[in-house]
């Protein structure tokens, strides 16, 4: 059940693997918690680029055809390559041309598929994506909303960025908050702040917790999940997005939500998250609005950990895309 996605239901899997031509200069590789001791042991981190083959080389593509889904998987994106060394920081901004460039052409091939009446799934990879799918999706459901499942709100500006790593701005990208940046020029400020809401919050730096307020932006922090449980900070997550039920639904779900202890080889983990089962419902309940226009799954990044928690990280990471089309408990 969909209201705006064709029959059958298609779902387009993109993977998108960000940075992986940086992988050996380290420039993408910086840490965003330099407060954490074992965060910044591991950097620099190349290996996003892992997360999304390690999704479809585990089954997600059969998976998805199980759950009755026709599934086009056209490989994974290849992006015009981008020499890091001709690539130097703009301010602060890391790799600005690369991001821009990879994020941009997402944006096209999402907005491709939603024109489509298919379901776009991104696989990433790193956070600064979603500026591309998201743009992609709202270039074709002007009216969506999107809902952002995190550890970090990701919507630090041009002036609040402490570090330049473009994975914790792309919100505000989106919004068009802060001076623009040229080379960013084609992202256009479709979103608007009550169209955009988060779950899972729990590591919120300053400029953004002030961006938050100043554009009254409705945040549910792992505190709202503590204090209400998750059913009840979805329904009143979905009643401030999507009051009426029925606007197209974009869902972002950064892995790094989780728990570490449930999903621990991702970029930038904080304990106190989500649960296994508080993940899936999410996504579970996403689905069951015959909403859903788009999901991203990111920041699965298979080179963090130990095999066993890789391959649990992996896992999750279908079960949860598997959860957001369709599959139930019973
Ligand atoms: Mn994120």
């Amino acid at each position: 059940m969909s209201r705006f996605l064709k029959t059958p239901l298609t779902a387009a899997v993109c993977s998108s693997p960000l940075t992986r031509r940086l992988a050996s200069t380290n420039a993408f590789w910086d840490c965003r918690l330099s407060a954490v001791p074992s965060v910044v042991a591991r950097c620099p981190r190349p290996g996003v680029d892992k997360g999304p083959i390690s999704l479809v080389e585990a089954g997600l593509i059969e998976q998805l055809a199980d759950l009755g889904w026709q599934v086009n998987f056209d490989g994974h994106h290849q992006f015009e390559e981008v020499n890091a060394l001709a690539d130097p920081p703009i301010g602060k901004l890391k790799n600005p041309r690369l991001v821009s460039r990879v994020t941009e052409s997402v944006a096209k091939v999402v907005g491709g598929h939603a024109k489509n009446g298919e379901l776009p799934v991104t696989l990433g990879g790193d956070h600064s994506l979603a500026m591309g799918t998201i743009s992609g999706t709202l270039e074709q459901y002007p009216d969506a909303c999107v809902v952002w499942i995190d550890a970090h709100a990701d919507i630090n500006t041009v002036e609040t960025t402490d570090s330049g790593n473009i994975h914790g701005m792309p919100v505000s990208f989106l919004l068009g908050i802060g001076t623009s940046v040229p080379e960013f020029a084609w992202v256009k400020p479709l979103l608007k702040a009550d169209r955009l809401v988060y779950i899972g919050l729990r590591d919120v730096d300053a400029g953004e917790k002030r961006i938050l307020k100043e554009h009254n932006i409705k945040a549910f922090s792992m505190h709202e999940v503590d204090k209400y449980g998750i059913g009840k900070v979805v329904e009143m997550a979905l009643d401030h997005v999507n009051p009426k039920r029925d606007r197209p639904i974009h869902l972002s779900f950064d892995v790094d939500a989780l728990d570490p202890s449930v999903a621990p080889s991702t970029g930038t983990p904080v304990r106190g998250g989500l649960t296994f089962r508080e993940g899936h419902y999410i996504c579970e309940e996403i689905w069951a609005t015959g909403l859903l226009v788009a999901l991203d799954l990111m920041e699965v990044n298979p080179s963090l950990a130990d095999p066993a928690s890789v391959q649990q990280t992996v896992t999750i990471g279908c079960s949860l895309v598997r959860s957001a089309l369709g599959e139930t408990l019973l």
